[in-house]
Parts: C-alpha cells; sequence; structure tokens
C-alpha cells in the first residue's frame, strides 16, 4: 500500500515485507502499539491546514493518509482474523487509489478515530496468539510466502512509512499548502 508501481512488480516477488526498510530492527508489536498515540501527536500539528497539505503535488494530503491509513486498518483487520483462521490463508489485495476516490467524504478527527479503535481491536487480537500462531504460513498473490508475524511486520512497516510522511507534512510550513 503506497509504494509505486514499478517498485512494486520489480520487488515484490523476493521481498517478504515490502517495508522491512522502514522497520529495520524494531519490534512490530511495540510499533503498532504505538502508531494511534503518535498519530494522534501529528493530527495536533498538523492542524486544519496541515491536514490539507501534500507531500507533493499530485500525492495525498495528510488527511487524506489519515483515510488511507483507516482503511488500511480494515484491510488488515480482515487479514488476520483470516489468516488466523484459514490455513495457508492467501490474502486479497485490493487497489488503494480507488479505495481512495471516496476520501472527499471523510473527516481527519473520523478517520483517526476508527483507525485507532480497530487497532486496539487489532491489537487485543495479535496479542492473543500463541508463539505457534506467528509462524502460520500464508501468502500474498504478488510478494509470495510470508507468515503470520510477517504480516504484523508488514502492519509496523507500513505504519513507520506513513507516519514518516506525516511528520514531513507537518515539518513543513503553510506556505507548501
Ligand atoms: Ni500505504
Amino acid at each position: 500500500m503506497c509504494l509505486n508501481a514499478t517498485f512494486n512488480r520489480n520487488i515484490m516477488v523476493v521481498m517478504t515485507n515490502p517495508y522491512a526498510a522502514h522497520l529495520e530492527n524494531r519490534d512490530p508489536f511495540e510499533v503498532i502499539g504505538a502508531t494511534p498515540g503518535k498519530l494522534e501527536q501529528l493530527s495536533a500539528k498538523l492542524g486544519a491546514k496541515g491536514m490539507d497539505r501534500s507531500l507533493a503535488p499530485g500525492k495525498w494530503t495528510g488527511r487524506e493518509i489519515y483515510c488511507h491509513l483507516a482503511d488500511c486498518e480494515i484491510a488488515f483487520a480482515f487479514r488476520i482474523r483470516q489468516a488466523l483462521a484459514e490455513d495457508n490463508h492467501v490474502i486479497q489485495p485490493f487497489d488503494q487509489d480507488r479505495w481512495a476516490r471516496n476520501y472527499a467524504t471523510y473527516q481527519a478527527p473520523a478517520a483517526l478515530a476508527a483507525f485507532s479503535a480497530l487497532r486496539q481491536w487489532n491489537i487485543d487480537l495479535v496479542r492473543s496468539v500463541t508463539p505457534q500462531a506467528l509462524d502460520k504460513p500464508l501468502s500474498h498473490p504478488e510478494r509470495g510466502p510470508l507468515t503470520f508475524k510477517g504480516l504484523i511486520e508488514t502492519m509496523a512497516g507500513h505504519d513507520l512509512n506513513h507516519l514518516a510522511q506525516l511528520e514531513t507534512i507537518a515539518g513543513r510550513s503553510g506556505a507548501a499548502q
């Protein structure tokens, strides 16, 4: 989600977690737990004007990134439950740009509230799984095989990717809006 298509085509076949570079050696469980608080802080830092600024022309605004994170949390919520419920679950990809066609309808505070509620719901579930379940195999049609833990690492890396974007937007003056 949010990687450019060329990168997707060339690299995804060999990379289990496309966001590994963002995660580095950080504990994915700690990262996913910290994200709601970070998004809350960034929301205050961005303010209404910052929410309307984008990273670059044609890119999502701050508000749209919040919408995307809420939508991705819906997808992750479904994926982690299916991964636990099924053997060798195959992830269903979605077209994030098509989902984003509806983003004019949402406000950033609603996106943050939706994200945070879903994230807590997901964390409660993830914390309950056995160590064996972390190794459960699943696969992504484009990225190949991964484990349940790999899915959590993907969530965490995806968080860090978008948090960094929001930090960049928040760090800019109003001149860029
Ligand atoms: Ni994304």
